[in-house]
């Protein structure tokens, strides 16, 4: 019987090359995502069954009933990629703005907890089961007007350690990724729709490829049953820390 993996974020960036990569080794995909018309044309690069599932992890109900929708032969989950996520602005403290905030806390932290309170009783009951939540190196080091990002990425970081001591005794696997900068809409996100601001935080240094996630999670989860790679912290070869990026000017 072929793997399952859930994967949330799937319509973009990290979410969408993993969903590939693992179909590519014969994963199926449950695919979740706000952004429907991504999610089909998902459907039509992966030459493999996806099953997709539009909902905004910020909805608790909706999420529910995403969950409970899954036919029974979808619920054997093997991997939850708790992906969705982005930042929204970069400000100093004074000056942030509290939606700004509350999307970062409600997507980043709250709706991971959502997703993962579904999808967590279905691999107790197989006793079996991997859990990749993506953190961030801004989830290790806090920068400049990143504050409340950082915030969600710290929690990110606490929920792992959390879950993996209170799934320990399951068989649940439980491993975080941190990512340096990955060149995805995650900037013309941050920068709300502004291209040419989002470029410049990838310009004179090769960043990350989204693909470069893909890979990682993809030797992640083909690990013999023992071996949980409990947390990476990947970075382009010209970044250093946080703030530190060595660039070719
Ligand atoms: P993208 O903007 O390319 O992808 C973000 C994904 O999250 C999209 O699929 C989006 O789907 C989904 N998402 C956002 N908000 C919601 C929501 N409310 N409900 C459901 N899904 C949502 O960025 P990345 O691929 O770069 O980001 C993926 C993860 O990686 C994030 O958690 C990010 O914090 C983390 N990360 C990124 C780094 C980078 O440099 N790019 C570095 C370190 C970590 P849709 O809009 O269709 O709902
Ligand atoms: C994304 C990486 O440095 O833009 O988490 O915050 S960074």
């Amino acid at each position: 019987m072929k793997k399952i993996a859930f994967i949330t974020g799937a319509t973009s960036g990290i979410g969408w090359a993993t969903a590939v990569a693992l179909a590519k080794v014969g994963y199926r995909i449950i695919a979740t995502g706000r952004r429907a018309e991504r999610l089909d044309a998902l459907r039509k690069e992966i030459d493999q069954e996806i099953l997709p599932l539009v909902f905004d992890v910020r909805d608790k109900q909706a999420v529910k009933a995403a969950v409970a929708s899954l036919p029974t032969e979808w619920q054997q989950i093997d991997v939850l990629l708790n992906n969705a996520g982005n930042a929204h602005g970069l400000a100093p403290i004074q000056d942030g703005d509290e939606l700004d905030w509350e999307m970062m806390l409600d997507i980043n932290v709250k709706g991971l907890l959502y997703v993962s309170k579904e999808i967590i009783p279905l691999m107790l009951q197989q006793q079996a089961g991997h859990i990749i939540n993506i953190g961030s190196v801004a989830g290790k080091e806090v920068y400049a007007n990143g504050n409340v990002y950082c915030a969600s990425k710290f929690a990110v970081d606490a929920l792992t350690q959390g879950m993996r001591l209170d799934l320990n005794k399951s068989g649940i696997k439980v491993s975080e990724v941190n990512p340096g900068l990955v060149q995805t809409e995650f900037s013309e996100v941050r920068f709300k729709g502004d291209k040419e601001r989002a470029e410049t935080i990838y310009q004179g240094f090769q960043p990350l490829r989204a693909e470069d996630i893909a890979d990682l999670i993809t030797f992640m989860v083909t690990r013999p049953a023992h071996v949980n790679l409990a947390e990476i912290l990947i970075l382009p070869t010209a970044q250093a820390s946080a703030t530190t990026v060595k660039k070719a000017y």
